[in-house]
């Protein structure tokens, strides 16, 4: 894949400073791994203070080989993310008022280790990887993201949800002189999700720092996101302050809006409609012309299995 660098004008301080530090700590990462004659270990490198276009380090893998991103350009630029607006363009123009950095994640309910986590400590030790996986929003069209993240699993595993624990809700930030959007009730604030603990847990799902290689942009939900590829665009909620682990079946914003258009699994299924559109083709962003919506957005053989004997029609 190839990662287009930045044009110097567009560079600001902060960005050199950053990408200067960046590449100090790693080549002293790296000596001091070959010092101590280990392989170096893909580093995160997330200050503080760092800013969306800081490049981080990871992994790659093989998710998504096959498939060509989407432009920078056009994941950036086209969005949804009501608490900007709710035109596609709007997120791009008015996120510069979110500050994610410092950020914390509010942890409670049927948890082990409640607490509120600074996102440094979320991150400390955590190692990064690459993986592209495509969006298909639920309204029609679908883009190819190369996410920079790691397993949700990974941080679930060291909160130890208890028994009762059957679901996670995830709420994003209420605060409406960083989200102007807010100030309108086009949703309930804050945008709130939910997945099924099994689904929480499942390899596939993602919690997103980066994209394209950087930080995240605001407008895509910096500093921390959900990505679960196998469900439509509404359920990768953006900017997470708090995770719930809860006995029963959160409400998210989008059902809470319009039950009957918008379930709580989501899951893409090109032959469940929605009531007002089909869901048989997606219109490509950035190409023209359209694809075939994939069962399960590609990924049938990985997720089948945790709706088996589930009626897909009802639980749309
Ligand atoms: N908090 C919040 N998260 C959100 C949304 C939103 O409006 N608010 N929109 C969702 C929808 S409908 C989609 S398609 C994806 C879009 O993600 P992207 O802009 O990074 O492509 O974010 C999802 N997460
Ligand atoms: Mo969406």
């Amino acid at each position: 894949m190839l990662i287009k660098s930045r044009q110097n004008n567009q560079l600001t301080e902060n960005h050199v400073t950053d990408q200067g530090i960046y590449r100090q700590r790693r080549s002293f990462i790296t000596s001091a791994a070959a010092l101590a004659g280990m392989a170096a270990v893909p580093q995160l490198w997330l200050p503080g203070n760092a800013v969306a276009g800081a490049r981080l380090a990871f992994k790659k893998t093989g998710y998504g080989q096959g498939l060509k991103p989407t432009s920078r350009k056009h994941i950036t630029t086209y969005n949804n993310f009501y608490e900007f607006g709710t035109s596609k363009s709007a997120p791009a123009a008015n996120a510069k008022s979110l500050k994610p950095r410092p950020w914390s994640v509010a942890v409670d309910g049927e948890v082990e280790k409640p607490g509120t986590y600074a996102l440094e400590d979320i991150l400390k030790n955590q190692s990064l990887e690459e993986r592209i996986y495509r969006l298909r929003c639920v309204e029609g069209w679908s883009m190819v993201i190369p996410w920079v993240g790691f397993p949700l699993v990974d941080l679930i595993k060291r909160l130890k949800p208890t028994s009762k624990a059957k679901f996670v809700e995830f709420q994003t930030l209420h605060d409406p002189e960083q989200m102007p959007g807010q100030r309108r009730t086009v949703l309930a604030w804050p945008y709130t999700e939910g997945l099924r603990i099994d689904e929480a847990v499942h390899p596939l799902t993602l919690l997103a720092v980066g994209l394209y290689g950087e930080v995240l942009p605001n407008q895509n939900g910096a500093p921390l996101r959900l990505v679960v590829p196998w469900k439509y665009g509404f359920k990768n909620i953006k900017s997470i302050v708090r995770i719930r682990f809860v006995e029963k079946q959160p409400r998210s914003s989008w059902q809470a809006a319009a039950p009957h258009e918008y379930g709580f699994y989501a899951n893409v299924n090109p032959q469940v409609d929605h009531p007002r559109w089909s869901q048989k083709t997606e219109r490509v962003i950035g190409s023209f012309g359209r694809r075939k919506t994939e069962l399960f957005n590609g990924f049938a053989e990985q997720v089948a299995g945790l709706y088996r004997g589930m009626d897909l029609k009802k639980n749309y």
